[in-house]
């Protein structure tokens, strides 16, 4: 497996801007471990799909369906529970503070009552008030450091980057993992450079296995900091079953279970200490299941800090 995940990496085309972000993770980390700021701790937060490009340069990908709703709204409840979070998300899917606001707040939000003035209209002034104060005010105080990624490659990359400098953070730091990896990929040097031609029949494409990357984020990348990953199935029947496998397999400390249909509504935690089902508060319109979800997390995480102590 180790000789998978070096072959993986050796044949990734390199980050495009793998100094600057060394840079601002370096910085975020140094602001929030200082004494000056109580020694914060820190949780990455994965969100969104990765894509798998089919040409180098590339036309098409493969995607899946993730929206990055999960952790944009669970990055707002890590900053409300005094987190620094580095939010490591798809381009283009849900940002942390935004999810209340329409898919087009550019165009749907604002009015121009005359040709010399534009203002936010009435309906909407509340959401854009409370999204750009709470946003703004988790940058100000370095409390969110947003980095995008789209391919497999970029994902990958940025994650074990991220775990390297997390290293010293040790137990303070968390990896929660709500991205939907890509299972499969086409290797880079097996991939054709230009477009792939459409006028000679029907199209073959062989996919390999992506590595497995959480057993060497335990072990090697951040074996200090806790770690949660998430486990999505469509069949509700299957779903406990192969958390319950994921957890042994990988020796994280709880994985979340989750059903699509049912995602926003129910997540089932699965740990050494037994399950527990955390659901949305279906008599608060507002509630939504990561309210819930973060609190119980932040409490675990709690209690591996004092037993890494003791
Ligand atoms: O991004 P989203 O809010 O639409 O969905 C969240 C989710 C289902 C991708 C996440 O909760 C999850 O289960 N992530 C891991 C998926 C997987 O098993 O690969």
């Amino acid at each position: 497996m180790e000789d998978e995940i070096s072959s993986f990496f050796e044949s990734s085309p390199p980050l495009k801007n793998m100094k600057e972000t060394t840079e601002n993770l370096n910085q975020f980390i140094e602001l929030n471990s200082s004494s000056s700021q109580g020694g914060r701790r820190i949780v990455c937060v994965t969100s969104g799909g990765t894509t798998v490009p089919l040409e180098q340069r590339c036309v098409r990908y493969i995607d899946n369906f993730s929206s990055g709703n999960r952790g944009a709204a669970s990055t707002e409840n890590f900053v409300k529970a005094g987190y620094a979070v580095i939010f490591l998300y798809r381009r283009g899917t849900f940002q942390p503070y935004c999810r209340s606001l329409p898919d087009d707040p550019f165009l749907e939000c604002f009015e121009y009552p005359d040709k010399t003035n534009i203002q936010v209209h009435k309906s909407h002034v509340e959401a854009v008030k409370m999204a750009v104060m709470d946003q703004q005010a988790a940058v100000a105080e370095g409390r969110l450091l947003k980095l995008p990624f789209s391919t497999i490659y970029e994902y990958l990359q940025m994650l074990r980057l991220i775990a390297m400098v997390l290293k010293d953070v040790g137990p303070y730091s968390m990896f929660y993992l709500a991205a939907a990896v890509s299972d499969f990929y086409v290797p880079w040097d097996s991939m054709t450079e230009h477009k792939i031609e459409s006028g000679s029949g029907p199209l073959d494409i062989r996919l390999a296995q992506v590595p497995k990357m959480l057993s060497i984020l335990r072990s090697n990348w951040a074996p200090k900091a806790f770690c949660i990953s998430f486990k999505l199935e469509t069949d509700s029947k299957i779903l406990i079953e192969k958390a319950t496998k994921a957890l042994q397999k990988y020796k994280v400390h709880a994985v979340l279970a989750n059903e699509l249909s049912t995602r926003k509504e129910e997540v089932v935690v699965v740990s050494s200490s037994g399950n527990v089902v955390v659901r949305r508060e279906c008599d608060k319109p507002e509630s939504i299941v990561e309210d819930n979800l973060i609190r119980l997390i932040v409490d675990r995480h709690s209690t591996y800090i004092k037993e890494y102590h003791s």
